[in-house]
């Protein structure tokens, strides 16, 4: 099947018309879509569709007699709060058409092939990024996973059991993992340099160490029209000032620093709140840098907290340490491609991937497929047909090079 009728069958699903943008949140109606989407995907090209004890989806092209590690390719089908259509997806279709091109080029593996679909990449549910591939390698205990709650309070092991899991039987998978030999991920760019260089395809080579925090400022509640300045504990003011620092801190130290998300409780527009939570992203060149920052933010909100008489608790959700990839196997990549006329350009990201999870206990690598609009997480996030079709050449290219030897 061609990458455009593949990705169209997939495209109608968890979006929502409104923004134009996604919500495929994990263990949710529109997820469980996006499953039956991969599992029909899979069984239409013959594959052998499994899913592992963390809830990620497999489709195995297998080998009966091939003693040798298995290469894997794909990505995530979540979304954060409406996303674009191709952070994630885009690396699950292109798996499924560069085995059709493959397949239909007769060519012949001679050790195992896979798509993966890894579950709650974007955290945007339970908040921890890469919770499927955490699972899958051990980087998370499953009791704790299990305990992990939406913002509705809802935990992650009764949404999987909703969803029809046995959350139950979560955890690591030493032995799937050994049976594999590599990753390659192919994603959108989340950002314009490949489209500066005038490339449709570039390599990876590192991801920044990343993570987020649980900011929350407790103060008073009371009357917005009564309450004269000198006697408001409002948490709304030290809140303001973090950002505010956030920003500056991260700027003064080449990071980044984000605050995406917010509430204010109890949510009257004419009343002092009794809470202000927010959550930061922040992101640096090295855990150092990162650490500096943080500390300087952190600083940040105790003073201004204290200066207004609010508490502040600064919890950390999710963290995701430096990646660099697989040196020879992004070399062998990079080669590949070459020799078939992309000119590949190394890119370092400062987004999080499962292959940044992985690479703890593999060899990994990614694709990046250009991106016009230069923008992610949002739906102006774009890839043109035209650079779609050559991701899914280059991923074939690169499946045959690892997968025919
Ligand atoms: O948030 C990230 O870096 C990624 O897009 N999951
Ligand atoms: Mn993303
Ligand atoms: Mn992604």
């Amino acid at each position: 099947m061609s990458f455009a009728a593949l990705w169209d069958s997939l495209l109608p699903v968890g979006r929502h018309a409104p923004t134009g943008g996604y919500r495929r949140y994990s263990w949710t109606e529109a997820d469980a879509a996006c499953r039956a989407w991969f599992t029909e995907t899979a069984q239409e090209r013959g594959l052998r569709a499994s899913c592992d004890r963390a809830g990620n989806l497999w489709a195995w092209w297998d080998h009966p007699r091939s003693a040798r590690g298995a290469i894997v390719t794909g990505s995530h089908l979540d979304s954060v709060p409406d996303g674009g259509a191709f952070d994630g997806p885009l690396g699950v279709v292109s798996a499924f058409a560069a085995i059709d091109l493959l397949m239909a080029g007769g060519f012949v593996p001679v050790r195992p092939i896979a798509v993966a679909a890894f579950c709650e990449e974007e955290g945007a549910r339970f908040g921890l990024a890469c919770l499927g591939t955490r699972l899958l390698t051990g980087a998370i205990e499953p009791e704790a996973a299990r305990e992990l709650r939406d913002g509705s309070g809802v935990s992650l092991a009764n949404a999987m059991t909703a969803a029809g899991l046995d959350a139950g039987r979560i955890g690591s998978d030493p032995e799937l993992l050994a049976s594999i030999s590599a990753f390659v991920e192919l994603h959108v760019e989340q950002g314009s340099a490949l489209d500066g260089i005038g490339a449709a395809v570039g390599i990876g080579e590192s991801i920044w160490p990343h993570g987020r925090w649980r900011l929350d400022f407790l103060g008073r509640p009371d009357h917005a029209g009564t309450t004269r300045f000198a006697d408001r504990r409002d948490p709304m003011l030290p809140y303001a000032a973090t950002v505010l620092a956030a920003r500056q801190a991260a700027a003064g130290h080449g990071a980044l620093a984000t605050f995406g998300k917010v509430t204010a409780e109890p949510g009257g527009a004419n009343a002092i709140c009794s809470a202000v939570r927010a959550w930061l992203d922040a992101r640096a060149p090295d855990e150092a840098t990162l650490q500096r920052v943080l500390d300087q933010i952190s600083s940040a909100a105790r003073n201004a907290a204290s200066e207004h008489g609010v508490a502040v608790s600064v919890r950390r959700e999710s963290f995701s340490p430096l990646v660099a990839f697989d040196a020879g196997l992004r070399d062998r990549l990079a080669a590949t491609l070459r020799a078939r006329g992309f000119a590949a350009p190394l890119l370092p990201t400062g987004a999080g991937h499962d292959a940044g999870v992985l690479a703890a206990r593999l060899p990994t690598a990614m694709l990046f497929v250009r991106n016009p609009s230069g923008v992610s997480h949002s739906p102006a996030e774009r890839a043109d047909p035209a650079d779609c079709e050559a991701g899914v050449v280059a991923l074939a290219a690169v499946l045959e090079d690892l997968g025919g030897q």
